[in-house]
């Protein structure tokens, strides 16, 4: 399986953090979605990464990617069962997923809109949706190890991916200090070869 994406993207290492727990080999295609070069448009038609190809065929986006993924090896289910648990768990990687969506969003304006051009009550929307999903990250967490249940989850990898990314981008955000339950979650989570070895 070819797995496009850049070392950056917050939903390529979810990706990737997936298949190496699963123990499934994915071959990394570095793309630079945003350089002139980039032939992704060719396979998805939203030029996005991560784009999965197995066999002739592209998957995205990362959401999707991730349950394929899951399904494909039996082994050390990242995505539990059961039907409450499991929409808790994919809630909780929508969250995620939209922490970094907001996180992007501030990072394009800043980028396409520069100077005067950058629209303050935009960039505010975005910060506020930041804001409000680390304290749900926190309270959702308290003082247990994991974000859901008693054991390692997708909502631990989309969540610790989610808070890493935040911190490359916007290193002067306070979250380790303001959420020390979620500074632990992430020292325990790089502990792990899967997070170690995908930093950017
Ligand atoms: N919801 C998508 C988001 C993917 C996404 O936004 N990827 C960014 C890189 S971090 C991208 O490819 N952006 C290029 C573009 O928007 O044209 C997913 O989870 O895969």
């Amino acid at each position: 399986m070819k797995l496009f994406g850049s070392l950056t993207s917050p939903f390529v290492r979810k990706v990737r953090i997936v298949a190496i727990e699963k123990r499934l080999d994915l071959e990394l295609m570095v793309d630079d979605v945003w350089g002139p070069e980039s032939k992704l448009g060719d396979i998805n038609p939203l030029a996005k990464v991560p784009t999965l190809l197995v066999d002739d065929t592209a998957v995205y986006d990362s959401a999707v990617i991730v349950e394929y993924l899951d399904a494909r090896a039996p082994t050390h289910k990242l995505v539990p069962d059961g039907n409450r648990d499991r929409t808790a768990v994919r809630t909780l990687e929508s969250l995620a997923d939209g922490l970094c969506d907001a996180a992007i969003t501030m990072m394009l304006e800043k980028r396409f809109h520069p100077g005067e051009m950058l629209s303050e009550a935009w960039m505010e929307r975005q910060a506020a949706k930041v804001d409000r999903a680390l304290a749900r990250m926190s309270h959702t967490l308290e003082k247990r190890q994991w974000m859901h249940g008693n054991s390692y989850t997708l909502a631990d990898i989309a969540c610790g991916v989610a808070l890493l990314y935040l911190e490359l981008r916007f290193p002067e955000n306070t979250w380790r200090t303001t959420y020390p339950n979620l500074d632990a979650l992430c020292h325990r989570l790089m502990e792990r070869p899967a997070f170690a070895s995908t930093k950017p």
